[in-house]
């Protein structure tokens, strides 16, 4: 067993900081490789001052995660899923098929709400430079999706910030502005639902959450 601390910054107006720490198995996966089943991670887990928790609503595959957003922590809280066995990790993002997943929430995602995150490696080392963060708020400068489908690859109008930062208009904009850019091997993607204390009591539901091409 080997523990990994990563150091998550998320970058909507309200954004907090977050700081996660997972412990990663060094045996086998309990799953087939390529199956992407989908990981809890969240405040109370960690430790680390947030609350927030994740559910896993089944096993399988393409099973969904509840997100619950509602305690009265003075930090906030946060929660979400990753996946540890994807073929995703070391992948040219010209490679890459499927990032996407279908959400509902008892609120509208607001900035910094609730989001997909890439490590993206830019000098073929596998060690992350930055993350592409991928915000559902539907504010016309993020990635809403329709009806509530984010797909990243596949949106023409999904907006990807760089960093966190630099916005580019879609993902054959990131591409191009990233030649030859893989996902990085030393931190997970993930999707994270967060919540500061001024902002309301949420519930979110993540499921067909795909990282990657499944059953390769
Ligand atoms: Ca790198």
């Amino acid at each position: 067993m080997k523990n990994l601390m990563y150091t998550v910054a998320a970058f909507g107006a309200l954004a907090v900081m977050l700081a996660w720490a997972m412990p990663v198995s060094a045996g086998a996966p309990s799953t087939a490789p390529g199956q992407n089943k989908i990981q809890c991670f969240d405040g109370v887990t960690d430790n680390v001052g947030f609350s927030g928790t994740c559910t896993l609503n089944s096993s399988g595959a393409k099973g969904s995660a509840t997100l619950n957003l509602s305690s009265t922590n003075p930090n906030g809280d946060y929660a979400g899923v990753y996946t540890l066995d994807s073929n995703l990790y070391g992948a040219l993002l010209t490679d890459v098929t499927q990032l996407s997943y279908h959400y509902t929430g008892t609120i509208a995602p607001q900035p910094g709400n609730l989001s997909y995150n890439i490590p993206i490696d830019t000098n073929g080392d596998g060690l992350t430079d930055f993350y592409a963060f991928v915000d559902a708020s539907d504010d016309g400068l993020h990635c809403p999706g329709v009806n509530g489908v984010v797909d990243i690859v596949n949106d023409s109008a999904c907006v990807i910030y760089e960093g966190g930062v630099t916005p580019r208009a879609n993902w054959a904009a990131l591409l191009a502005a990233n030649p030859g850019a893989k996902v990085a091997t030393d931190a997970f993607v993930f999707i994270v639902a967060e919540r500061t204390p001024i902002e309301p009591s949420a519930i979110w539901t993540v499921n067909n959450v795909k990282f990657g091409k499944a059953g390769k």
